[in-house]
């Protein structure tokens, strides 16, 4: 990587010997109120982009130099206007909301790639160093939304950084013993999994060991969800038949290959990690055995799209990826009879097995905090109690919608299981948000709205010097479009808002890119708008 700088200065300049940094030193004397003014112009290369990144950045450096400060600047403002006209969200009638709305769409586009489909986004952007600028499903599930929507070149091009690792997904499931391909959790340039597997020392000097690069393999699922929510929305078949398919039938395969046969000929999955990281190596995770049930249905339908639409790719895939009549049968036999669990008695789903025979803590009874509750409680006690992380049943109604449940049993799980989540990842309350605004728990729907927009704004995980939480930036858009301004796509493909917008907002407008036709959506509020 190169960097090159040139420096515009009314006095000459010396480097500094021995400073810590690349440092330039000058002299002036000004009158009172008098102003100087230097121009720096900073260019970067890497050698993805060039042969000779060192002579590239001098280049450029020394042609913008000549262009000037003020035309760059124009320039910039010009192509910033239209990132704005595709994808601003204005809302009137709350200015906090509008100006965190504004910062966390500013985020997700800087950290976008808009000519590049072999990078994706680190779970805290280009902005700080945690994580190590690692890839997570926040990626897939959070920041992938507001540009599907918006711009769905850049969303393209994040789902070509996974088509490109595929080779390495398939070998994390061969030496894990599966079949197919399995993603890794944290992912890098080469595809590997590259999840740490022990934790930096804590303050006792013990490590403690990381099992999610071993066990949170809803990943895979996590990337055919976007895959079709890009497709859905854009109708871009040649993606889905060139590069789309491939990931959801083999990232199947996996599932097909992962799902345990018990002696009763009913199907589970032992030894997971859910979105909810305190609960380790559980079994019959509701979300992971649900959502893998839901990726088995649409890889089926998915095929027979293609059989009908694209028959030389059907052909081609069923070659390659091995879809025998066989496997395709136990496909169907997961898909009838996966373990989901269910309380009958209480009508809502059970997070995993055995979930509420750990200790109940009343999280609520916690406030007012900065921390989650699971460090108060020292990982050995949290371990065992009920405290959840992040949204977990609430992230798969937000996924699955009215596909999870009938409304009644949505609301049972909303009451189960908000109160004993304690926020601890940057990724819940957006999520929270969204699935209240659209059970109608408008209090809490906003609540969890406010933590959301203010978790960099305001620090309010106490970890923002480790970057910006990319996730919650695309999970703030996903609170206010499909939470509030209920969009969804209906059967026959056409977008339909059902708003449910927070009372004291007036209206909001967002833009989009609906099948490369852009459009502007209005929803008002009609107590507040007079007809
Ligand atoms: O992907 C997330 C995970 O869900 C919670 N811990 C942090 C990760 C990166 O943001």
């Amino acid at each position: 990587m190169a960097i090159a700088s040139r420096l515009s200065s009314p006095q000459p300049v010396e480097p500094v010997a021995n400073a810590d940094s690349p440092t330039l030193r000058t002299h002036v004397v000004l009158p009172k109120d008098g102003v100087v003014t230097f121009e720096k112009l900073t260019s970067i290369y890497t050698s993805r982009d060039t042969q000779d990144p060192l002579a590239a950045a001098r280049a450029k450096a020394k042609t913008a130099q000549t262009t000037g400060y003020d035309a760059l600047y124009g320039a910039h403002i010009a192509q910033w206007a239209t990132h704005w006209q595709a994808s601003d969200v204005q809302i009137e009638g709350d200015e906090e909301a509008q100006i965190a709305i504004r910062f966390t769409q500013y985020h997700v586009l800087i950290a976008a790639p808009q000519h590049d489909d072999d990078v994706s986004i680190g779970a805290k952007t280009l902005s700080g160093l945690g994580y190590k600028g690692h890839v997570f499903w926040d990626t897939e599930l959070f920041i992938l939304s507001p540009l599907i929507y918006s711009q769905p070149h850049i969303a393209k091009n994040l789902l070509m950084y996974r088509y490109k690792r595929l080779a390495g997904a398939r070998r994390k499931a061969h030496a894990n013993g599966y079949e197919g391909a399995m993603f890794p959790w944290e992912s890098t340039d080469t595809g590997e999994e590259t999840t740490p597997q022990w934790s930096d020392p804590q303050p006792d000097g013990t490590r403690i060991r990381i099992w999610t690069g071993d066990n949170e393999q809803h990943i895979s699922t996590d990337i055919a969800y976007a895959i079709f929510q890009y497709w859905h929305w854009t109708d871009d078949d040649a993606f889905m038949r060139d590069y789309g398919a491939e990931i959801v039938l083999d990232t199947a395969v996996f599932w097909g290959s992962r799902a345990e046969r018990t002696p009763d000929g009913r199907y589970v999955l032992t030894n997971q990690i859910g979105p909810d990281e305190y609960h380790e190596n559980i079994d019959n995770s509701v979300f992971v055995n649900r959502m893998a049930v839901w990726h088995l249905t649409e890889a089926l339908g998915l095929l027979s799209w293609l059989t009908a639409n694209a028959p030389a790719d059907a052909a081609r895939l069923t070659e390659q990826l091995q879809l025998t009549p066989e496997r395709l049968d136990r496909w169907r036999d997961i898909i009838a009879k996966m373990v989901i669990p269910f309380d009958d008695k209480k009508q809502i789903h059970v997070q995993f097995d055995g979930f509420f025979d750990l200790e109940y803590v009343p999280v609520p009874r916690y406030e007012p905090r900065v921390g989650g509750v699971w460090p108060m409680l020292g990982h050995h006690r949290a371990l065992r109690s009920q405290v959840i992380k992040q949204a977990d049943v609430v992230m798969m109604m937000a996924l699955l919608g009215d596909q999870t449940a009938p409304r009644e049993v949505m609301l049972n799980n909303w009451k189960t299981y908000y109160p004993r989540c304690d926020h601890g990842s940057s990724l819940s309350p957006s999520t929270h948000a969204w699935v209240a605004a659209r059970l109608g728990q408008d209090e809490d729907a906003y609540h969890m709205f406010h933590h959301a927009a203010m978790i960099d704004l305001q620090d309010n995980k106490g970890n923002v010097r480790d970057g910006i939480h990319g996730a919650a930036c695309g999970g703030l858009w996903q609170a206010i479009v499909f939470g509030f301004c209920g969009l969804r796509l209906d059967a026959d493909g056409q977008p339909h808002l059902n708003p449910r917008l927070p009372a004291h907002w007036k209206r909001v407008t967002f833009h989009t890119n609906y099948r490369g036709e852009l459009r502007r959506f209005v929803v008002e509020n009609p107590v507040l708008v007079a007809p």
